[in-house]
């Protein structure tokens, strides 16, 4: 039958799992065994975390639980930002880690440790997994693993972590245990409950969807807002629900949004809500204005519905699954004059005419160019936290199908480049990483597997040499004193960090003249590339919700009365 661990790489195959992302120690080197012996390919990065952040970019590409494996210790705790990552942004995972085995483990002696590593990475991951345990019985695996990916990919999915002490991990197994496909729970839409969402947009005359990180990757989604013909806005981790040019696309709401996209929130009078939790960062602190209008909210999570906006019509559900009977029970609602008065917002203030005076390279319009420019080698994006990722939320110009990953409710920096390693893994399209000078740095070390295995990773760094977008705060709260974002921080020269590792293709610009080449060249090979783009250090992201105000409220013309608390 084999040890342990066998069984625990069959049963990931058999799961669909293609890829498992690790970086070795010694309490895990029964899994690395077994995965080389039973042929799980596996994917060797340098820091734990990024090993969580490909599994999270695979998972989200897939829909299949993301797979990591680390050592105890400190190759745990590494994982613990990815895992939370995943936690927030609802993506299916499952973490395995090794630990000391049984006779090393401290129990209840005072002591602080007795295995060499020895670290309590279950209790740490508790409160940001849906189920963190050790297996301390070989004899209970399958059931630990039916458990750990049923729950990773049921209702809301999300990550779980799997403990297994080394001596567990090589326990030759007794009794035959066959892997089965696991059984996932999907909650049922109830009929009636679709009538009363769809009788409600009969009535109104301003009708909106918006669709968040809940509806991203579902192919019915599309369908439905298609059957329905309703305008239709997003959150962040919505941002790829709709290609750009999709007529019923009108953009990203909420701390950054398009200027129109949250007007047309404020004006609407019927609000379907998809897979959006409605957050500070979407709404805003002041939410008065959601009372007067009927609202819909779909959403896999029950708790959270009905917390900062009120009165909401729930129906706790997968979106996916409402989407598909809504295809077939819903015809498309006609409301010319509201897309009339949408058409004209947007047209009033482009978001690429939303900075002025700018110096040199202005990143909404280099997010559009970028966009028009990987789109013809259909490629997905993965972009950083920062400023680049709310210039890149609000005029990245892609396709319907192309993926936008970013961390949402994590808001981790150092993301985008191991994500897109996990999403490159995933398909054979290039990914393009879009990254601030800032963040690239927390993973750099991840060129290497990016080099590694040749992966056709197309990486564009907006180098405005500061953490720009805590600058921008900064300067808006604390009387532009720069502290650690200009003053005390700074970037290298990334085409020579590239060089150096091996990638070729790294240039630099920074003039507008420069940008057509610049992204010529960055597409011209198959392989990895980088591009730093140099943007002023001064330039903000516009518009911003000012904080304390109505949603419609935005800088730079209306100033925040409140400082934002995220
Ligand atoms: C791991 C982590 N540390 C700190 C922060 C706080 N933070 C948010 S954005 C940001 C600046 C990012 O700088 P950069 O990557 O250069 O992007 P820019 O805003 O300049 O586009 C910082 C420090 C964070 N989100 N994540
Ligand atoms: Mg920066």
């Amino acid at each position: 039958m084999g040890k342990v661990s066998d069984f625990i790489v069959k049963y990931l195959q058999a799961q669909g799992v293609e890829h498992v992302f690790e970086l070795a120690g010694g309490m895990i080197v029964p899994l690395l065994d077994s995965a080389r012996t039973a042929g799980l390919p596996l994917v060797s990065m340098h820091h734990e975390q990024a090993a969580g952040f490909a599994a999270e970019g695979m998972a989200r590409v897939t829909g299949v639980p993301g797979v990591a494996f680390a050592t105890s210790g400190p190759g745990a705790t590494n994982l613990l930002t990815a895992i939370g990552s995943c936690y927030f942004d609802s993506t299916p995972a499952v973490f395995i880690t090794g630990s000391v085995a049984r006779n090393e483990m401290k129990g209840d002696r005072s002591v602080r440790q007795l295995g060499f590593q020895e670290t309590d990475i279950v209790a740490m991951a508790k409160p940001v997994t849906k189920s963190a345990f050790r297996l301390m019985d070989g004899e209970d695996v399958k059931q630990a693993l039916d458990v750990a990916f049923s729950t990773a990919r049921s209702g809301r999915p999300g990550p779980v972590l799997i403990d297994i002490p080394i001596d567990v991990q090589t326990t030759e197994m007794g009794s035959d245990n066959e892997a089965v496909e696991v059984d996932v729970a999907r909650q049922a839409v109830r009929p009636h409950e679709i009538a009363l969402a769809l009788s409600a947009l009969g009535r109104a005359t301003r009708p909106l969807v918006l669709v968040g990180g809940g509806c991203a990757g579902k192919d019915y989604v599309r369908m439905a807002l298609e059957c329905l013909n309703v305008p239709v806005v997003n959150s962040l981790m919505g941002t790829d629900v709709l290609g750009w040019d999709h007529p019923l696309r009108y953009g990203l709401i909420g701390s950054y949004g398009n200027r129109w996209a949250n007007h047309a929130i404020a004006e609407c009078d019927y609000l379907l809500v998809l897979g959006s939790r409605l957050d500070i960062r979407q709404t805003g602190t002041d939410v008065k204005g959601f009372a007067d209008r009927v609202i819909f909210q779909v959403d896999a999570d029950a708790n959270e519905m009905n917390q900062r906006i009120t009165g909401v019509n729930t129906i706790c559900a997968d979106v996916s699954e409402f989407c598909r009977l809504l295809v077939d029970a819903s015809f498309p609602h006609s409301a010319l004059r509201w897309t009339n008065h949408l058409d004209e917002m947007r047209a009033k203030w482009p978001d690429i005419a939303e900075l002025k005076d700018i110096k040199g390279i202005n990143p909404n319009v280099f997010m559009r160019l970028l966009g028009t420019r990987a789109d013809r080698v259909a490629a997905d994006f993965v972009i950083d936290v920062g400023q680049h990722q709310m210039w890149a939320a609000q005029s990245l110009r892609f396709s319907t199908g192309a993926r936008f990953l970013t961390s949402g409710g994590m808001g981790a920096m150092g993301f985008a480049l191991p994500a897109a390693i996990g999403a490159a893994f995933a398909s054979p399209d290039p990914v393009v990483v879009i990254a601030g000078d800032g963040g690239f740095q927390l993973n750099l070390q991840e060129l290497q597997t990016i080099v590694h295995h040749k992966l056709p990773v197309k990486m564009v760094v907006l180098n405005n040499h500061a953490h720009g977008m805590v600058r921008q705060f900064q300067d808006a709260y604390f009387g532009g004193r720069r502290q650690s974002t200009v003053d005390g921080y700074s970037a290298p020269y990334f085409p020579d960090i590239a060089m150096a590792y091996g990638i070729h293709n790294a240039n630099w610009i920074n003039r507008v003249e420069e940008v057509d080449d610049g992204l010529d060249r960055l597409f011209e090979t198959k392989g990895p590339a980088l591009l730093q783009v140099d943007i002023d250090v001064n330039t903000n992201v516009y518009p911003k919700l000012a904080f304390g105000r109505p949603i419609t409220d935005m800088e730079p013309d209306v100033k925040p009365t409140w400082m934002e608390g995220t």
